[in-house]
């Protein structure tokens, strides 16, 4: 049996501690809503005594080790703050690996624990309170060393041997072998708004936070499927994610149905991470979307309101494109990059697509790992960067249209893109 403690508990764990609820083992467990006000930011943690980095294997999904002596990816872990802000002495953190799996010290710590990275839902085993060692005042900077304490069992995260083996979480001091040196230091973003899609199986999306668009007549683009509102199109599963579903069905004189809902006069903003966590549909003539437009569309129009695509893939679901759409830079001509992923479909699983917008800066990630990077300098002669405005956010599933071309006997329906998140952050 494990005891769960929702993220939005675990903030008041110096408070009052609601009891926990069991949760038999193998039991699908929903990511909790990450409050308002977390913070997330890049970090490495290296051993004290040999200087070897925590690794994640494989990028997550297996074991952690501390036995690296450079960091790239997978030493390279999202911190979120829980208390918000800066890191300080105290806090509650969790950290997730570049393909979006949380570290967890297994049984919550205690005898026998050891730290893996194989889960994706972040509950009280994956959240950690953080101890400053040594130094002057409770901000923990770059240089500064921590011990991260389970917050179940009260033990240590310990890399054997002072690093170049595994990490455990049993032990119940600290000295030489639970101290870590923080690195990858960077100004937080602050969580802003999202939607972590909890909501019961087959109930319809917050309307609160989207509306849809609906309808057929090609959106442009050719498409073939009418968008509806019905919960055949868009719902919730029940197990923390939202599913649009695209459904060869007659409806409103197109052949397909499918769905497209936007945060358009519920949120907008102006810089910052926008992320969202997907699960791709796939096969000829599905095309799924995360992406952006200028809420400035009504009275500009497109392509001068702007549009940034953070996810699309078309044909071969290996590839996401990333692009940025603007006046005299636009439909099949934009500012545009691809991601390859090492190996299999993006249908396959579920991955992290973000772009980290600034003035005068777009960068898109998959996986952490950053494809592309756009500012003024790479507009063709005499174009101008319309990113300097709020936008909305858009998910959607099209079916056909101009840049996948038509479903063909290969295509099987229904078609569904699973989102776990969508997260927005500022500085
Ligand atoms: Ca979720």
């Amino acid at each position: 049996m494990r005891s769960s403690l929702p993220i939005l508990l675990a903030t008041s764990l110096f408070g009052c501690l609601a009891s926990p609820r069991d949760i038999a083992e193998g039991e699908p467990v929903t990511r909790a809503a990450l409050a308002a006000g977390t913070s997330t930011r890049p970090i490495t943690l290296r051993t004290a005594l040999a200087g070897l980095y925590l690794s994640a294997e494989n990028g997550g999904g297996g074991a952690v080790n501390a036995n690296r002596t450079a960091a790239a990816a997978w030493e390279t872990f999202t911190l979120y703050d829980l208390n918000g802000g800066n890191l300080q002495t105290g806090d509650l953190v969790q950290l997730g690996t570049v393909n979006g799996h949380v570290l967890c010290a297994e049984n919550g710590g205690g005898n026998g624990s050891v730290v893996n990275a194989t889960r994706s839902d972040a509950l009280d085993w994956e959240t950690f309170r953080v101890i400053k060692i040594g130094g002057a005042g409770t901000a923990v900077n770059d240089g500064d060393q921590i011990a991260l304490q389970t917050t179940v069992e009260g033990t240590f995260l310990s890399a054997l041997g002072g690093g170049g083996a595994g990490v455990v979480a049993d032990r119940t001091a600290v000295s030489g072998w639970e101290s870590f040196v923080v690195g990858g230091n960077a100004p937080p973003w602050r969580l802003v708004w999202s939607d972590e899609f909890s909501g019961a199986s087959g109930s319809p999306v917050d309307g609160t936070k989207w509306g849809f668009d609906t309808g057929g007549g090609g959106w442009g683009n050719a498409e073939l499927e009418n968008y509806t509102t019905r919960t055949e199109n868009v719902r919730h599963d029940g197990q923390g994610h939202l599913e649009i579903v695209a459904r060869a069905e007659s409806f409103g004189g197109n052949s397909f149905t499918s769905g497209r809902i936007n945060t358009a006069g519920r949120f907008t903003q102006r810089y910052g991470r926008f992320e969202a966590r997907i699960r791709l549909p796939s096969g000829a003539g599905i095309w799924p979307a995360f992406w952006s437009l200028g809420d400035n569309i009504g009275s500009a129009g497109w392509p001068t309101c702007g549009e940034i695509d953070i996810m699309e893939a078309v044909r071969d679901f290996s590839i996401n494109h990333g692009s940025a759409h603007g006046p005299g830079y636009s439909g099949g001509n934009p500012l545009t990059a691809t991601y390859q992923l090492p190996s299999g479909s993006l249908a396959d699983d579920f991955h992290v697509y973000a772009i980290e917008w600034e003035p005068n800066e777009v960068r898109w990630f998959v996986d952490g790992t950053q494809y592309e990077r756009r500012t003024p300098a790479d507009l063709p002669p005499g174009t101008t960067w319309v990113y300097d405005h709020p936008f909305f956010l858009l998910l959607n599933v099209a079916v056909g249209g101009n840049f996948p071309g038509p479903p063909d006997a290969s295509t099987r329906f229904p078609q569904t893109m699973a989102v776990d998140y969508v997260r927005v952050f500022a500085r």
